[in-house]
């Protein structure tokens, strides 16, 4: 893994409803994550937070079932150049959310580095409704899609170019809640899901294993796109929309490890800790615990 490391903080939470997410970021810092990449020996750079504008009138549906569309799509924008550069650098970007919107951002400033970027998306959702299929208008249930090139050009086409990656080069693991456009797009594009039946069927080694294979073969670096509602909300309750019946802490730290032995990352991002929703900071705790073994942390 590269040992220079940037982290990045988008306060966002106007892609979704519920206040509190914009303190992710803080809640990830507070809980230690700095000290942890330190004690691993990464250079360190906290770059601070992605300025986010404040909504205009109250949380509206803009234009297209697309909740604060302008704003969500500014972020982003900053978001990417910041993303951009740091890899411009040799650097690799550590994004700290902030709700899944943020990944449009990232996403957009990490693929154009690669002819293929791979990504594996690690959440209970599938993150890839448009304002057609949506039934909330919250654009942090869309990035996915928008990343395939599906969705408002505002949204789309930050940094000027679209699609950011293919669809053949995801791997969605933890799915359990999907909704009907989302599982057309799963089914039409080749997608692949380890949704909650084939985790608990194969295994999380088989599961991570087949992953790591698959991208190894067809990428050139690959992204982790981490949302914190892929875990089981008794172990992270920390979230603004949790679905029961998720990954443990244990199989969640398995597949961090193995992601880092297989040497594989070039980028990640953590998001949707709520500490408004938490219990003591447990989410964002587990969150660095994660970063702790995804960067190498080991008990021998
Ligand atoms: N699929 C639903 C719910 C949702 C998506 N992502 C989260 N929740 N975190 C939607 O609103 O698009
Ligand atoms: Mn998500
Ligand atoms: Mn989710």
């Amino acid at each position: 893994m590269n040992k220079d490391l940037s982290i990045i903080g988008v306060p966002m939470d106007l892609g979704q409803s519920r206040r509190g997410v914009d303190m992710g970021p803080s809640a990830i810092r507070y809980a230690g994550v700095e000290e942890t990449l330190e004690d691993l020996k990464y250079n360190l750079r906290d770059l601070g937070d992605v300025p986010i504008s404040r909504p205009d009138n109250k949380r509206e549906i803009q234009e297209g079932n697309l909740r604060n569309l302008k704003q969500v799509a500014d972020g982003n924008q900053k978001l990417a150049e910041m993303v951009d550069k740091e890899i411009n650098n040799n650097r690799f970007p550590l994004v700290l959310g902030g709700d899944h919107s943020i990944a449009i951002g990232s996403l957009a400033g990490i693929s154009r580095h690669y002819e293929n970027l791979g990504v594996i998306w690690y959440d209970a959702h599938g993150d890839l409704n448009s304002g057609e299929t949506s039934p909330s208008g919250n654009i942090h249930g869309m990035p996915l899609a928008v990343s395939l090139g599906i969705g408002h050009e505002k949204l789309t086409n930050i940094l000027g170019y679209s699609p950011k990656i293919k669809p053949e080069n995801i791997v969605i693991v933890g799915a359990r809640s999907l909704d009907p456009g989302e599982k057309e797009l799963i089914q039409e594009s080749g997608i692949k899901v380890y949704s909650m039946h084939e985790i608990d069927r194969m295994g999380m080694t088989s599961v991570m294993t087949e992953t790591i294979d698959y991208l190894k073969e067809r990428t050139d670096g690959v992204h982790l796109s981490l949302d914190l509602d892929g875990l089981d909300p008794e172990e992270a309750p920390g979230v603004g929309t949790p679905v029961i019946g998720g990954l443990s802490y244990r199989e969640s730290h398995l597949a961090m490890e193995m992601l880092e032995e297989s040497n594989l990352l070039t980028s990640a991002e953590f998001v949707e800790v709520n500490p408004i929703l938490d219990d003591k900071n447990k989410t964002a705790t587990m969150a660095v615990g994660l970063i702790g073994s995804l960067f190498g942390e080991k008990l021998k």
